[in-house]
């Protein structure tokens, strides 16, 4: 009973709140995600397990970042980190789960204990745990709470304040891998920085980016950090004009309001602070993981160059440069997607580019489970989230292979410097979008020519509120349901109707809603064949 009386003595001050309808917590997509005033008990039974998972694997530094993301201010979540800066592995969400649904302090303590047997964690082995928060007012209570589980359970930790949600990632990849020959960068988030700028003035290799880019940050942490990144660039090497706006952390209730990516995603249109016709714009979510680049154009209205384009480009790029390097029978490149990949794209990605395409369920973490299955595995959601993951043996062919001649060294160059630019533990929107400009300054594209690569079938997600959004359960990669029952037949009826259509229903992770996507010849049958789901959906979320 090593640490309970301590554990119960704590958890007192920071106890859990009952939910409404006998609900109960649940870890999700993005670990528990709710309105911050029901996650300070939440957030202290998390410590709890980070500390358990930190002693499981023999003291390796586990992350803990606090954040909701897109979602609204009011709103705040908590996620655990795994060592190499993955999500928490998935058999240890339900710990996560059963934990946080602990009814009292004391059920708490033995519930803590039986994981410990379980897991014949010995007590006297070190733990350490490091953690970050957004810029929500919220986080402060929070960190307090998740302060006192590990100092209850003799947890060495880390607070390493206001980090952006990969850097968090980041931090605790550099940390475990720190003297190593894995080594993954300065421990800090100047390191960070340091890396990022780095490798983005090797990778552009004297290419000259395109004109001003304007930044839309959310009013979230992605502004301030940017603003910090953009210090460390050589300027003698590289001339990169950022406009940064929606950089206000001080007002926490315009977080997210009518701006940042998820809110362009969602709304197919650019914020309003952000209308100048012609410019190269992109927006960052809330916690800057997710990246969507757009451009408000007089002829041809708005351009949106969303996840799965950025997806596209990133292959097409980077399957490019295998080729020059000689490396194209060595590596095997392939692209991960989820239903929510707009149609076009997948027949882009297969027919053109000729590269796999493996559809998983919405989370980053099922594609990025995939993705490394690949030398080079390339992830996106449609909003915006994702990365491309190098294998070593990719990394290792990057660094010894000998070049015949000056154009494969230049790809072999730009290989090793795009896999330290691209963040390898999870989607980054800073690291993103340095991506993008290194590949529209090599190609010398404009957001137009990005645009023409294929064109997107016009499509509508629409969020539905229902009573209780668990009751809607999918199956074949979230693009059919298999409960409630007939729900699917009735959604299929509707979709015969429409050429080129597409739709399906699933619950959120993060939010108490379902969402539904369509996709149709036209806008305006795109715009139906939603309306018509969600009607479906809304009706059978009445009971
Ligand atoms: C999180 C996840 C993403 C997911 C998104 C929306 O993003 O990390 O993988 O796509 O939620 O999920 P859902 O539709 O299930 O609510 P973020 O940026 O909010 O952390």
């Amino acid at each position: 009973m090593a640490h309970s009386d301590s554990i119960i003595a704590a958890s007192q001050k920071h106890p859990t709140v009952a939910l409404e309808h006998g609900q109960s917590y649940k870890y999700g997509t993005a670990g528990f995600r709710m309105k911050a005033d029901l996650l300070e008990g939440v957030t202290f039974r998390v410590g709890l397990l980070a500390s358990l998972r930190s002693r499981a694997l023999g003291g390796q530094t586990i992350g803990v970042m606090i954040t909701a993301s897109h979602n609204p201010a009011a709103d705040n979540g908590v996620k655990i980190v795994d060592p190499m800066g993955e999500m928490l592995e998935q058999d240890w969400e339900v710990l996560a789960t059963d934990l946080v649904n602990s009814t009292t302090h004391e059920s708490l303590a033995e519930e803590y204990e039986r994981i410990a047997k379980r897991f014949k964690i010995d007590f006297t082995s070190p733990a350490k745990v490091i953690y970050g928060r957004d810029t929500r007012p919220s986080g402060h209570k929070l960190v307090t709470a998740l302060a006192a589980a590990l100092t209850a359970t003799g947890t060495e930790y880390v607070d390493y304040k206001i980090l952006t949600t990969p850097q968090l990632h980041y931090l605790v990849r550099a940390t475990n891998t720190e003297g190593t020959p894995q080594s993954y960068g300065e421990v800090s988030e100047t390191g960070y920085y340091k890396k990022l700028a780095d490798a983005f003035a090797r990778a552009l290799k004297g290419r000259k980016i395109n004109g001003q880019l304007t930044v839309d940050c959310a009013n979230g942490v992605g502004g301030p950090k940017l603003a910090e990144f953009l210090k460390y660039i050589p300027q003698d090497k590289v001339k990169f004009d950022v406009k940064v706006v929606n950089d206000d952390v001080l007002r926490p209730e315009i977080l997210n309001l009518e701006c940042g990516a998820d809110y362009v995603k969602t709304k197919q249109r650019a914020p309003a602070v952000t209308v100048r016709h012609q410019a190269r714009t992109c927006s960052f979510d809330g916690d800057a993981d997710r990246l969507i680049y757009y451009q408000t154009d007089s002829d041809k209205g708005f351009i949106m160059l969303d996840g799965d384009r950025i997806s596209s480009l990133a292959a097409s790029f980077i399957g490019d440069l295998i080729q020059s390097a000689g490396l194209s029978d060595e590596l095997r490149i392939g692209v991960v997607q989820t239903a929510y990949a707009n149609g076009a794209s997948t027949n882009y990605i297969t027919s053109h580019l000729r590269l796999p395409v493996i559809c998983t369920p919405t989370g980053v973490k099922h594609l990025h489970h995939v993705a490394a299955g690949f030398d080079v595995g390339v992830y996106f959601e449609a909003n915006g989230h994702g990365t491309v993951l190098f294998s070593n043996a990719a990394v290792r062919a990057f660094r010894e292979t000998t070049p015949q001649s000056p154009a494969q060294k230049d790809a072999l160059d730009i290989l090793l410097a795009l896999s330290e630019l691209i963040n390898q533990t999870v989607g980054d929107a800073l690291s993103d979008m340095l991506m993008v400009e290194v590949i529209l300054a090599h190609k010398v594209w404009t957001l137009q020519d990005w645009a023409t690569t294929y064109t997107d079938l016009p499509n509508r997600l629409v969020r539905v509120e229902v009573k209780d959004k668990d009751i809607f359960k999918t199956t074949d990669a979230e693009r059919r349901l298999s409960h409630p029952e007939g729900v699917q037949e009735l959604i299929d009826q509707e979709v015969k109707k429409y050429k080129d259509g597409r739709a399906f229903a699933r619950a959120s992770g993060t939010e108490n809603a379902c969402r539904v996507y369509a996709e149709a010849a036209t806008r305006s049958e795109a715009n139906e064949l939603a309306d018509r789901v969600a009607r479906i959906v809304k009706e059978a979320g009445l009971n």
